[in-house]
């Protein structure tokens, strides 16, 4: 029997597991590793702590994109610290301007046929380009930079079948949004997103990488394309002919679902605040007063979408009522963007031109005004996100974000007329002149690592003890996301590298006083809803619990690289066996689990007991066995060192 794209490329990666039972155990060789600033410095403070001299994988890559903004010493620090460890130990380091480090690492470093764990969960950019790439903690990727297997649930596959070409205004970013509305947030969890089907060819490569991208709000393990002729276009257009290779799934390849989705039947579509599946018709929504556009970010920053907002925009001038900001996702694009003039039209139409990084989309600036419309062409639309805590924000393509910015109102594009015609360039400015080589192995020795003082170790945590008493600390309901958990934005994220400092603002959305009530326990356990920690791979969001506590998360449900951080750092990630015990349970409920200890060793039944409320729950765990010995070490780097 055939293979499916996904089969492939796992086969040709496996180290351990049987890949042909979903969900267990499969062990994978990392060949590309890439990590961003904002979880960056602690997956360097870990490779640290693992003692290992120099990278072991063919490349890893470390990018300064999110904490760009500089307004104490704090995030510069960070800047030199992750510059200073990619000498030393063998990593390219992408300068702070370089780029967003999904979009710099599509056009200079992503390979079809290769893996790629990045700490950031938006990897699955490279799923573009027939990578299997998936976002990790950064302790997976400090394993995986010692040359250590990257473990995964071994995924089902979807197929999405695409038929037809997308019509005149109608984008890339809207059959996402489409696959959204159809599987939900929750859609994709143990699975990878696979497309194929005519409509495939029809697609570029940065229109691929933006739908594998925003794949990750569906909570898939990743998304992938075939690699194909236009893929070997996009390569030599990078003045990288030699790293193509095709791939594509067997004809007579089978799925666990598939999906048929027409292109030519799509429409441009919005997230509504405050989730990416919460999805309605442009049309729909039109008339409602806008105040902003961002357009930018991971998912839609690409040469041919700057161009196709210049186009728009050339010639007319944003609303009076709307701030329009726009941020190309690399300097390639950026610059490309001044020599061909299309800059000078954003310029003209009153765009507020800002740095080729993350910025708006993770709070660094731009926050709107108090209960605004915001429409940005981004990825997430979470509560509070934008820095504005009544902050309307939707998700649209570039097209209908550049059409409502010179409305003032949300616009569906298809009223402006004809669509402009957009031509990918045969060649792409090539100059890698911000990408900073390591030293060679006989320099490194001398090269310092550089540290700051607003750096602090991580959290300690401790061998599983024989018994867990604790307190229900707080109680949530379903689709928590790590923002929720751990906020970003500009006043919190200079604080990555602080997680002492940071423990006060954990949680803050759902309960101001939850570091305090932390304290008081000593000891805490979460109670959490279905899909709890989706969104971001910020381990920050199990640190920092660790650090005030916590040692058991218990829910109906958890995403996938939350659940993983949570045992790399040696806190149960539990789910009950009867939803309905999620009810019984109060915050500040007294709660116990004996012989916990013994349970990990041997893989027995855990129950829950609520002396408080006189009661017991059966819970359940999907850990694998190695998840299981990490727990009883305290973490994966307790696991790694050989302890336990
Ligand atoms: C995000 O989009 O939420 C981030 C910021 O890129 C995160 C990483 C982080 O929290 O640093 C992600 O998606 O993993
Ligand atoms: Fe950066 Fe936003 Fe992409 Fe996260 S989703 S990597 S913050 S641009």
């Amino acid at each position: 029997m055939g293979m499916n794209l996904t089969q492939k490329l796992i086969a040709s990666h496996l180290l351990e597991g049987d890949m042909h039972t979903p969900g267990s155990d499969v062990a994978l060789r990392i060949d590309q590793t890439l990590t961003q600033d904002a979880t960056g410095t602690m997956a360097y403070l870990e490779f640290e702590a693992m003692g290992v001299e120099r990278v072991r994988t063919e490349l890893s890559v470390a990018y300064i994109d999110h904490n760009t903004l500089q307004t104490g010493f704090e995030n510069a620090d960070d800047h030199r610290f992750i510059q200073s460890c990619a000498k030393k130990r063998g990593l390219l380091f992408s300068r702070p301007g370089n780029g967003i480090c999904h979009q710099v690492h599509l056009e200079r470093f992503g390979k079809p046929g290769k893996t790629l764990i990045g700490s950031d969960s938006h990897t699955p950019t490279g799923g573009g380009i027939g990578m299997l790439a998936m976002g990790a903690g950064g302790l997976d990727v400090a394993v995986a930079m010692g040359g250590g297997a990257y473990h995964i649930a071994m995924p089902k596959v979807t197929l999405v079948r695409l038929a037809g070409r997308l019509r005149p205004w109608v984008s890339a970013k809207d059959v996402i949004l489409a696959v959204l509305r159809r599987l939900t947030v929750k859609g994709g969890v143990g699975r990878v997103i696979e497309y194929g089907g005519a409509g495939v060819d029809t697609l570029s490569v940065p229109e691929r990488a933006t739908i594998t991208n925003m794949g990750a709000e569906l909570g898939a393990t990743t998304s992938v394309f075939p690699s194909d002729a236009v893929t070997q276009a996009f390569l030599s257009a990078q003045a990288r002919a030699a790293d193509w290779v095709p791939l594509a799934a067997d004809a007579d390849a089978t799925y666990d679902q598939i999906i048929e989705i027409d292109l030519a039947a799509l429409e441009p579509l919005a997230a509504a605040p405050h989730m990416p599946d919460a999805i309605h018709s442009v049309a729909s929504l039109g008339g409602v007063k806008v105040d902003q556009v961002c357009i930018g970010s991971c998912t839609n920053s690409s040469l041919q979408d700057m161009l196709k907002v210049a186009a728009i925009l050339k010639g007319r001038t944003a609303h009076p009522s709307v701030s329009l900001s726009i941020a190309p996702g690399s300097k390639q694009v950026l610059t490309m963007l001044a020599e061909n003039g299309a800059l000078a039209d954003l310029i003209a139409a009153g765009a507020r031109i800002l740095e080729s990084a993350c910025g708006p989309c993770i709070g660094m600036g731009q926050s709107p005004n108090s209960g605004a419309v915001s429409l940005r062409t981004f990825n997430r639309n979470f509560e509070g996100r934008s820095g504005t805590a009544d902050a309307k924000v939707y998700l649209v393509s570039p097209e209908t974000a550049a059409a409502s910015a010179l409305t003032g109102v949300f616009t569906d594009p298809r009223t402006l007329g004809a669509a402009p015609a957009v031509t990918l360039p045969e060649r792409y400015l090539v100059n890698d002149n911000m990408i900073a080589p390591p030293a060679s192995p006989a320099e490194a020795a001398a090269v310092e690592i550089l540290y700051g003082p607003n750096i602090k170790p991580f959290p300690k945590s401790e061998p599983l003890p024989a018994q867990l008493a604790a307190q229900a600390v707080l109680k949530v309901g379903d689709d928590i996301t790590t923002d929720h958990i751990m906020p970003a934005g500009a006043k919190i994220l200079p604080y990555r590298s602080n997680i002492p400092y940071l423990s006060r603002f954990c949680f803050a959305q759902c309960d101001p006083d939850f570091a305090q009530h932390c304290r008081d326990a000593g000891k805490g356990v979460i109670i959490g809803g279905a899909n709890y920690g989706q969104g971001s791979s910020r381990e920050h969001a199990a640190l920092v619990p660790l650090y005030l506590g916590i040692k058991a998360v218990v829910t109906k449900s958890f995403a996938r690289i939350h659940a993983a951080n949570l045992v790399n750092a040696g806190i149960l990630p539990l789910t009950f066996a009867d939803a309905a015990d999620y009810e019984k349970i109060e915050t500040g409920d007294s709660l116990a689990i004996e012989n916990i200890r013994a349970a990990m060793q041997t893989a027995a039944p855990v129950t829950l007991k609520n002396s408080t409320k006189g009661e017991s729950y059966a819970l359940e765990y999907s850990l694998s066995e190695r998840q299981r010995a990490i727990l009883l070490a305290g973490g994966l780097l307790d696991y790694t060192r050989g302890g336990g």
